[in-house]
């Protein structure tokens, strides 16, 4: 199979975790969904990444379905429990990760404006919020537990791993950590994963 993404994708990052998670083997191709020249919207019509093209050419996306799909394949553990409210809990930390992270986007993609075109201080606040509140839901569910659902890492520490990650590496200049010293924790321990440390955010080129 392979997978369409770009280093400075977090939603790609967050596959690519999945798939070094499940030992699963692939190409990963590095490329842009909007690029003039991007091979992406000949398998995803929306051109975005990340894309998956399975073996038999199929593409699948967008992230939660791709990792849905991902989880039935390789060797590591399940990341989405089978029983069903496990399962909707744990996709519940996706939307709030891939929500958080949607905010982060946003706010980076704005800043590369050119401060006159730039959107509202009200527009900012806005995604402001969402990443705070996001937060703040985070470090409450996560508590003293070690891991951010049930006893065992899944997806949902996935959600919250790399949402944390893109927010460090997009925004810096949120300290969330004082904050939030349960979710501070948790990004020390997802770190130290090979999952984690093998496909960091990298400065967009
Ligand atoms: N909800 C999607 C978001 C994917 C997404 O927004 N990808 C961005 C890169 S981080 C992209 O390809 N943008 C190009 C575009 O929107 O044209 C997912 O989870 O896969």
């Amino acid at each position: 199979m392979k997978l369409y993404g770009s280093p400075g994708s977090p939603f790609a990052r967050k596959v690519r975790i999945v798939l070094a998670e499940k030992n699963i083997a692939h190409d990963y191709i590095v490329a842009r969904g909007s690029a003039p020249d991007s091979p992406v919207p000949a398998f995803n019509p929306l051109g975005k990444i990340p894309t998956l093209v399975r073996d038999d050419g199929r593409a699948l996306y967008d992230s939660p379905v791709i990792v849905e799909y991902l989880d039935t394949l390789g060797s590591g553990p399940k990341l989405i429990p089978e029983d069903f409210e496990s399962r909707i809990e744990v996709k519940r930390w996706e939307a709030l990760g891939d929500g958080i992270t949607e905010a982060t986007v946003n706010i980076n993609h704005e800043y590369r404006e050119p401060a006159d075109k730039q959107r509202s201080s009200a527009w900012f606040e806005k995604q402001r919020q969402k990443i705070d509140r996001g937060l703040a839901r985070m470090e409450q569910d996560l508590g003293s537990g070690e891991f951010c659902f049930g006893k065992r890492f899944t997806l949902a520490d996935i959600a919250a791993g790399y949402a944390l990650g893109y927010l460090d590496f997009a925004l810096p200049e949120v300290e969330w950590r004082k904050a939030h010293p349960a979710l501070a924790q948790l990004a020390q321990r997802l770190a130290a994963r090979p999952s984690f440390s093998s496909t960091l955010q990298a400065p967009r080129a």
